[in-house]
């Protein structure tokens, strides 16, 4: 069984139209690839492309060829001519999966449009946001690493036609070409390394003259406020905004709390199925979460799906080696959680979506005692969350330097 969805939304001139495309596998039911794909639709508007139509496909995995059926992607190439028939031209097709070389060549032929998977668009959205030496480093670096493996797909015509005329001519600058490619992303790769541990070594001197300050750092999935929040607790204004990915540099701030001086630093979201490689060439930024003493882990409580992006997070953090660090979590976004209200003859079971604030809140907080509920947008709940946070800086600061005199200053009256 198969579905297709196809909103027909007015596109922007500049704006390009994509077409998405996911699997609904034994691994991953059609609610979820729901969700994989109303945030491969926010990735791509992100990247400046609007979703135009998605075509998903129920099946037991990705076909190893063509990654959806022969008989799907013909579906696809039928939707993609119309739209061109009708002045309303395609110019790619988004997959919410990895795709390989094989796949993506088999694909192109196909649909003869720009095809892109979640980590190429992910990087293409990391190329646009990259400001500072570190990060365009790390895009770039990420980029060839992605494109490495594929780049045969490129030639392989060349080497096609040089069989077919049993041409050595032809085939030979075919593969020569192919290896001086290589070769010379090889040697890019490797001067770009070579620049992220000269970086790496700057910024591991900038830490250690930070002087003794507990350090702690906002981390979660993208999207859920850590910049807004930056921005409220240090006065500094970081970039936050409602797309994907907007902070890609770490920012770090002196934030001096009740009197008591720590850094908060403000680092690059996490998301769904985010190959370790990529998350790999971030290290430089990732070093911040990694050699922080304390992690403030910022959730979206009006996503539907908070649940899974914590889950993502805590999944990403144990992966660069800080799933064991101190932390405390920020439900963020109070002002804007909704729940089905559920009549009171309605006896279908209750799910969490029925579930009002006040009942989530009483839940959590019997699991985890170090979590709060904020809303940074207006500011409910703020003045708790510096409290709790200047408390555990405190706790931190005398284990991390017991010899230190700290004059602790005005605690304040806390509201509730
Ligand atoms: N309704 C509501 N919106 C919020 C709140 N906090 C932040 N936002 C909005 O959420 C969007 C994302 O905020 P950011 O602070 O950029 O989020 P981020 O986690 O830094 O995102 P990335 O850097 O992209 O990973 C912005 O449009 C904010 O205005 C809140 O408490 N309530
Ligand atoms: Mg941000």
């Amino acid at each position: 069984m198969s579905k297709k969805e196809i909103t027909r939304e007015p596109a922007s001139a500049s704006e390009e139209r994509a077409v998405l495309v996911a699997l609904v596998t034994p691994g991953q039911n059609e609610r979820t690839t729901r969700d994989y794909l109303d945030e491969l639709a926010f990735l791509s508007l992100t990247a400046g492309a609007r979703a135009v139509s998605r075509f998903t496909q129920r099946c037991g995995g990705p076909n190893s060829t063509t990654y959806v059926g022969s008989g799907k992607l013909q579906e696809i190439r039928q939707f993609i001519l119309s739209e061109e028939e009708a002045g309303r031209p395609v110019s790619m097709a988004i997959f919410d999966d990895e795709l390989s070389a094989r796949q993506l060549r088999n694909i192109e032929k196909t649909l003869c449009v720009k095809i892109l998977d979640r980590t190429s668009l992910i990087l293409d959205i990391f190329a646009m946001r990259a400001q500072t030496a570190a990060a365009k480093t790390q895009v770039e670096l990420a980029q060839y690493r992605y494109m490495l493996p594929r780049l045969q797909r490129m030639w392989t015509h060349l080497e096609r036609q040089g069989g077919a005329s049993g041409s050595v001519g032809l085939r030979g600058p075919g593969e020569t070409q192919l290896e001086m490619d290589r070769r010379i992303i090889l040697s890019r790769m490797s001067l770009l390394k070579r620049r992220l541990s000269d970086i790496d070594r700057q910024k591991s001197t900038q830490r250690q003259n930070r002087g003794r300050m507990v350090r702690v750092a906002l981390v979660g999935y993208t999207n859920v406020g850590k910049s807004t929040l930056m921005n409220l607790l240090s006065g500094s204004e970081v970039k936050a905004e409602n797309k994907l990915f907007a902070t890609l540099d770490t920012t770090i701030r002196k934030v001096v709390s009740f009197g008591l001086p720590f850094l908060l630093g403000d680092t690059v979201g996490f998301i769904r199925k985010l190959p370790i490689d990529l998350v790999d060439s971030f290290k430089s930024t990732l070093d911040e979460v990694r050699e922080a003493d304390l992690l403030v882990h910022v959730v979206d409580v009006s996503h539907p799906d908070f649940e899974q992006q914590m889950a993502v997070t805590q999944n990403t953090l144990a992966e660069i080696g800080a799933g064991e660090k101190p932390g405390i979590v920020v439900f963020n976004k109070i002002d804007a959680y909704t729940y089905i209200k559920k009549d009171a003859d309605d006896l279908t079971p209750r799910e969490k979506a029925n579930w009002p604030l006040e009942e989530l809140m009483a839940t959590w907080m019997a699991q985890t005692g170090d979590c709060i509920f904020v809303s940074a947008m207006d500011g409910t709940g703020i003045p708790r969350l510096r409290r709790l946070l200047f408390d555990r800086v405190r706790t931190l600061h005398v284990q991390k330097y017991p010899y230190t005199d700290v004059t602790y200053g005005f605690y304040g009256e806390v509201e509730s």
